[in-house]
C-alpha cells in the first residue's frame, strides 16, 4: 500500500548525485590546476596583468554608474511629487520634513525655512489654526473609464513651488515662455453646445487629463507608445456627464463661509478677526454688517439679510460718543443703507440713512468748506486728525455720491449743497498738474499742501472715480467734473503711464517732484474699470484701449504672485530686456481681501463680454479661498502673497471683502446683465450701487 522503501531508495539516489557532482568539480579544478601549471612563465604573466587591469577599470567606473542609478531615482519620486501637485493633492516634499514650530507659529522645516501648516490628509492642502485654512474642496472627478497612462511628459517647471497653474501662468513672463493657450469655458460652452466643458485651470471640469495643457505636436510624436496598442483602450470614451460649477453658488458659498465667522464671532462689531476667533472695532457701528446688506439682497441670501436687518432696525445706533471717519462711513455706512432702500423699498434703511447722514454733517463746518476727516456723531463735532489740520483729497471729494443722493430723497439740499461746494473748490484751485491732484489739501486754507505728489493710488483714487461718476450720476448735466475728468486722463497719460521692460505691461506710475517712481498701488486698478465705463457713457475710444492694457496689468499682478494674489504695491520693472516685469519689496506683499481687479473685471466683461475676465476672476476667488479662508468661518487679510507655504494670516477681514469683493464676483458671474445695469445705477466706491437719477439734480 504505501512504499516507503521507494522513499528511502529516493533519498539515496539524491545524496549519491550530489557527491558525484562534487567530485566532478574537484576534478575540474584539479585539470585547470594542471593546465595553468603547464602555461609558460611568461604567458601566466600576461592573464595576471589582464585580470589586474580589469579590476582597476571595474572599480574606476563604479562610482559615475552609481550616480546614474541614484539619479534615475530621484527624478522618479520628483515626478511623483509633480504628479502628486497635479492631482491636487500636496505631500512634504521629499527632504523636507515638517517639524512642529512654536506654538501657534510656523512649522519649520529641516534647512530653518518655514514649510507651513499641517497637510489636510485627504485634500493634501494646507490647514490648521492660524495658516493656511480649509479650502472649498474641488468637486470630486467623476470616476471615467481607465485609459493607458501617457508617458511622462517633461515638467516645464519642476523645482517650482505653488499650484502648477500658477507656476506655468506665472513663468509667462519671468521667462517669456509663450503661455499654452487656455480653453476658455465659456467659448467652450458657446462653440459646442452640451459637450462636457474643458478647462485645464480646473474652472469647469473635474477630468484628470483636462488639468495640464494639451501635450505640445512635439510631445505627441514621443508620445507614440512602444507596444502594440489594446484598441480597448483607445476607444473613445463614453460621455462623462460632468456639471459645471456653479460660479455664483461658489460666491453664495464663499460669503455664507465669511457670514458664519462674522455671525460667531463679530456679531454687530465692525469686524471680524478670523484667526483668533474675536472682533475688532473701529466705530462700534456694526461695519461688516452694514457693509454686506446690499450684498446679501444681491446674492439672494434671505435668511442672513433678514438676521441682519433685525439687528439694524433694533439694534443700530448712531446716537454714541464715537469719532468716526467722514470718508469711511459715508461710503460705508451711508452709501451702504442708501442702496439696501433702493433694492429692497424698506423705508427703515432710509430713516437710518437720514440719522447718519445728519450726524456727519459737522465735518463741512470748516474756514474753507474743505471737510474735516472726522467727526463725532454723538456730540456733533468734528475735528481734522490730530497731527495736522489737512484732509485727504480723496476722502472729501468722494463722499459726494452719497450726500447728493441723500438730498434727492430727501429733497433736503443742505446735503448736494456742502459736498458740490468742496468740487466747486477743487474744480478752480490752483495746484493741478495736467488735471492730476494733490494727496492733500487744507482745511484751514482751502489750499492743495504737500505739492508734487501724483499718484492713482491710495489718497487720490477715488477723486477720479468720483469725477465721472459724479457726471454719470447726475445725468451729464454738470460739464465741469466732465471737464475734470478728461483732463486728468490726459494728466496720467501724459505723466504717469508706462511700459514695464520685458513683457511690456501698461501701468500706471507716481511722480514725486518731477521723478517717476514705477510703483502702483493695486488700488490703481479700479481705473480699467472707470475708464471703461467713461467709454461706454461716450468718451473716447482711446480711454477703452487703455481699460484693456491696464486690465491685463491687473491680471498680471495676480497671477505672476506663487499665491495667485496680488500683492498691495507693485513695482514695475523699465528696463528693456532684465528681469520680471514685477518686483515686489517686503514691506508691500500683503493682500487685504480688497475688490479693484474685481471691480474692473466685472465692468470689462460688462462691456466686452469677454469670457477671460471671468476665468481671472474664478482663478482670483480659487486662491482666497485656498490662502485665506479660515475653517472656522470668515476669510483673513494675509501678509505674504510670495509665500503659498506660509502666507502670513494677519487675522482680520475687512468689511469690503463683503461689501465689494463678493458682490464684484457674483456679478462678474452673473449671465443677467441687467442684474444692476450700468444704465441705471452707478456704484460708489464701496460698491454700493445707487440710482442714476433721470431729472437733473435738485
Ligand atoms: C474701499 O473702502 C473702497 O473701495 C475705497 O475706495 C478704497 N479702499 C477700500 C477697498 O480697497
Amino acid at each position: 500500500m504505501y512504499p516507503p522503501s521507494r522513499k528511502d531508495f529516493i533519498a539515496l539516489t539524491l545524496s549519491d548525485q550530489h557527491s558525484r557532482s562534487y567530485n566532478n568539480g574537484k576534478h575540474r579544478r584539479q585539470s585547470c590546476w594542471r593546465k595553468w601549471k603547464q602555461l609558460s612563465r611568461l604567458q601566466r604573466s600576461l592573464i595576471l596583468f589582464l585580470l589586474a587591469l580589469l579590476l582597476i577599470c571595474g572599480l574606476l567606473s563604479y562610482p559615475s554608474f552609481s550616480e546614474q542609478w541614484r539619479g534615475m531615482s530621484d527624478r522618479a519620486v520628483r515626478e511623483d511629487w509633480d504628479e502628486d501637485w497635479e492631482r491636487g493633492l500636496k505631500p512634504v516634499p521629499p527632504g523636507v520634513n515638517p517639524v512642529a514650530g512654536p506654538a501657534g507659529g510656523p512649522a519649520v522645516g529641516l534647512a530653518g525655512v518655514a514649510v507651513g501648516p499641517e497637510l489636510d490628509p485627504e485634500l493634501g492642502l494646507a490647514v490648521g489654526p492660524g495658516l493656511i485654512p480649509e479650502v472649498i474642496p474641488e468637486p470630486r472627478r467623476p470616476k471615467v473609464p481607465s485609459v493607458p497612462k501617457p508617458p511622462a511628459k517633461k515638467r516645464p517647471f519642476p523645482n517650482k513651488r505653488g499650484p502648477p497653474s500658477l507656476q506655468k501662468e506665472r513663468n509667462v513672463s519671468d521667462s517669456l515662455v509663450k503661455p499654452v493657450e487656455k480653453v476658455p469655458v465659456e467659448k467652450a460652452e458657446e462653440d459646442e453646445g452640451e459637450k462636457p466643458l474643458v478647462s485645464w485651470r480646473g474652472a469647469m471640469i473635474e477630468a484628470d487629463e483636462a488639468t495640464e495643457p494639451p501635450p505640445s505636436a512635439h510631445e505627441n510624436d514621443a508620445a507614440v507608445p512602444l507596444v502594440p496598442v489594446n484598441p480597448e483602450d483607445t476607444a473613445p470614451l463614453a460621455p462623462v456627464s460632468v456639471k459645471p460649477v456653479d460660479r455664483l453658488e461658489m460666491v453664495r458659498e464663499a460669503f455664507r463661509h465669511a457670514w458664519k465667522g462674522y455671525k460667531e464671532f463679530a456679531w454687530g462689531h465692525d469686524e471680524l478677526k478670523p484667526v483668533s476667533k474675536s472682533y475688532g472695532e473701529w466705530f462700534g457701528l456694526g461695519l461688516t454688517l452694514i457693509d454686506a446688506l446690499d450684498t446679501m439682497w444681491i446674492l439672494g441670501l434671505k435668511e442672513e439679510f433678514e438676521e441682519a436687518r433685525k439687528w439694524v432696525e433694533t439694534e443700530l445706533s448712531f446716537s454714541k460718543n464715537v469719532d468716526v471717519n467722514l470718508f469711511e462711513s459715508t461710503i460705508r455706512i451711508l452709501g451702504g443703507l442708501l442702496s439696501t432702500y433702493h433694492l429692497t423699498g424698506d423705508e427703515m434703511f432710509l430713516e437710518k440713512a437720514k440719522d447718519i447722514g445728519l450726524r456727519l454733517m459737522p465735518a463741512f463746518k470748516t474756514p474753507s468748506k474743505i471737510p474735516f476727516s472726522d467727526v463725532n456723531i454723538g456730540k456733533g463735532t468734528a475735528h481734522p486728525p490730530r497731527w495736522t489740520s489737512d484732509s485727504t483729497l480723496a476722502e472729501v471729494t468722494s463722499v459726494q455720491l452719497e450726500f447728493r443722493e441723500l438730498s434727492r430723497l430727501t429733497q433736503d439740499p443742505q446735503y448736494q449743497e456742502v459736498v458740490n461746494e468742496v468740487m466747486r473748490l477743487v474744480h478752480k484751485l490752483p495746484g493741478k498738474h495736467d488735471g492730476l491732484v494733490p494727496m492733500f489739501i487744507n482745511t484751514n486754507s482751502g489750499q492743495f499742501t504737500h505739492k508734487g505728489v501724483f499718484t492713482l493710488g491710495a489718497r487720490a483714487d477715488s477723486y477720479y472715480e468720483y469725477l465721472l461718476k459724479q457726471w454719470i450720476q447726475g445725468g451729464k448735466t454738470e460739464p465741469d467734473l466732465l471737464e475734470d475728468y478728461l483732463e486728468a486722463i490726459e494728466g496720467v497719460k501724459k505723466h504717469l503711464l508706462r511700459t514695464s521692460g520685458p513683457t511690456k505691461l501698461t501701468f500706471v506710475g507716481e511722480l514725486n517732484h518731477n521723478r517717476f517712481n514705477p510703483k502702483m498701488d493695486h488700488l490703481v486698478c479700479f481705473l480699467p474699470g472707470t475708464l471703461a465705463l467713461g467709454a461706454h457713457n461716450g468718451l473716447p475710444e482711446d480711454h477703452m484701449e487703455l481699460a484693456l492694457q491696464l486690465m491685463e496689468t491687473c491680471h498680471q499682478m495676480y497671477i505672476q504672485m506663487e499665491t495667485g494674489l496680488s500683492p498691495e504695491i507693485a513695482h514695475f520693472n523699465l528696463q528693456p530686456y532684465d528681469g520680471r516685469d514685477i518686483d515686489v519689496k517686503p514691506a508691500d506683499r500683503h493682500n487685504l481681501l480688497r475688490p479693484e481687479t474685481v471691480e474692473s473685471l466685472f465692468y470689462l466683461y460688462r462691456f466686452t463680454k469677454d469670457a477671460k475676465y471671468r476665468d481671472w476672476g474664478w482663478d482670483i476667488l480659487e486662491s482666497f479661498n485656498k490662502y485665506t479662508r479660515v475653517p472656522s468661518g470668515g476669510y483673513t487679510s494675509i501678509s505674504n502673497v510670495r509665500d503659498p507655504v506660509n502666507p502670513g494670516p494677519r487675522d482680520k477681514m475687512e468689511s469690503f471683502f463683503l461689501g465689494e469683493t463678493l458682490k464684484y464676483f457674483y456679478l462678474l458671474f452673473s449671465d443677467d446683465l441687467e442684474l444692476l445695469s450700468l444704465d441705471k445705477y452707478v456704484f460708489n466706491t464701496e460698491a454700493h450701487p445707487l440710482p442714476i437719477w433721470q431729472l437733473p439734480p435738485v
